[in-house]
């Protein structure tokens, strides 16, 4: 812990109006290179309490930097944990609006929805399978509040991990019979292919994000509550977007799920 609270209220705040300005900003480290993760996460915190505080509600979990291409794409080498607020969801096949964003990109998700608590440390991918009800396809809209998209880790878990908005499919599915490494992944862009996978790009297995997510709630003595909707990770690198364009996911049994952005 290197930053005083005021500090850190001033550093959620500018994040914040960023966001909801659609404005960027340098990386806050360039002004505090002495920031710690939890000075990060506290930042993070204090955004999470100004959207309750302003009547939103939190609806959601992430992780992100879970796969490969996107650690590469990012440069950096550990996931990083967010939270989605209700302000964030859009509805199948929904408009996005590019004008309340700053830079979007787009990448394909396999959510999970829990039926059982999960609790750090020592959370394995067996109590996630466990504990799921089911998995979705979704899409997560990121959008850095950094300049050009360019962050280190500390910056970027400050800034909620760039969440910004994301859409579900509308097929449930629970695990049985489904596997979720050989699962498949094709997303278009106005109609041509723009990302292939498999899940098991996200850590071997997605589930693996979410015992990860547990065992970072974990060491602040907090849980995955049952009934948690939580985003496991880009599966490829995330794909940028502009006014006009068409998405289009399909994961095999998992349906499909589409924005377009106006
Ligand atoms: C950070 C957010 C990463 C994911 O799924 O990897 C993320 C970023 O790339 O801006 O949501
Ligand atoms: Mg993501």
């Amino acid at each position: 812990m290197k930053l005083d609270q005021t500090t850190i209220e001033k550093l959620a705040e500018h994040l914040e109006n960023c966001e909801l300005n659609a404005q960027d900003t340098p990386k806050i480290t360039d002004d505090h290179p002495d920031m710690d993760w939890e000075d990060a996460y506290r930042i993070q915190n204090e955004i999470k309490r100004r959207k309750l505080a302003r009547g939103n509600r939190i609806i959601g979990l992430k992780a992100g930097l879970t796969s490969w291409a996107k650690m590469k794409q990012m440069g950096v080498t550990t996931p990083i944990y967010g939270f989605l607020s209700d302000t964030f969801a859009l509805a199948d096949g929904a408009q996005c609006k590019i004008s309340e964003l700053i830079h979007p990109k787009v990448e394909p998700e396999i959510v999970f929805v829990t039926k059982a608590v999960l609790k750090g440390p020592g959370c394995h991918i067996a109590d996630v399978l466990a504990a799921t009800d089911f998995v979705m396809a979704g899409i997560e809209v990121i959008d850095s509040r950094y300049r050009d998209f360019k962050f280190d880790l500390k910056s970027v878990v400050a800034d909620n991990c760039s969440s910004s908005r994301f859409v579900l499919g509308s097929v449930a599915r629970s695990l049985d019979g489904l596997d979720l490494r050989t699962l498949g992944v094709v997303m278009e862009k106005n109609g041509q292919i723009v990302s292939l996978g498999a899940g098991a790009a996200v850590l071997g297995h997605p589930a693996i994000a979410i015992a990860m997510l547990a065992n970072h709630l974990g060491q602040y003595g907090e849980e995955i509550p049952a009934g948690s909707m939580i985003l496991s990770g880009g599966i490829t690198e995330a794909i940028s977007v502009a006014s006009g364009d068409a998405i289009h996911l399909r994961m095999q049994g998992l349906g499909s799920t589409s924005l377009r952005f106006i």
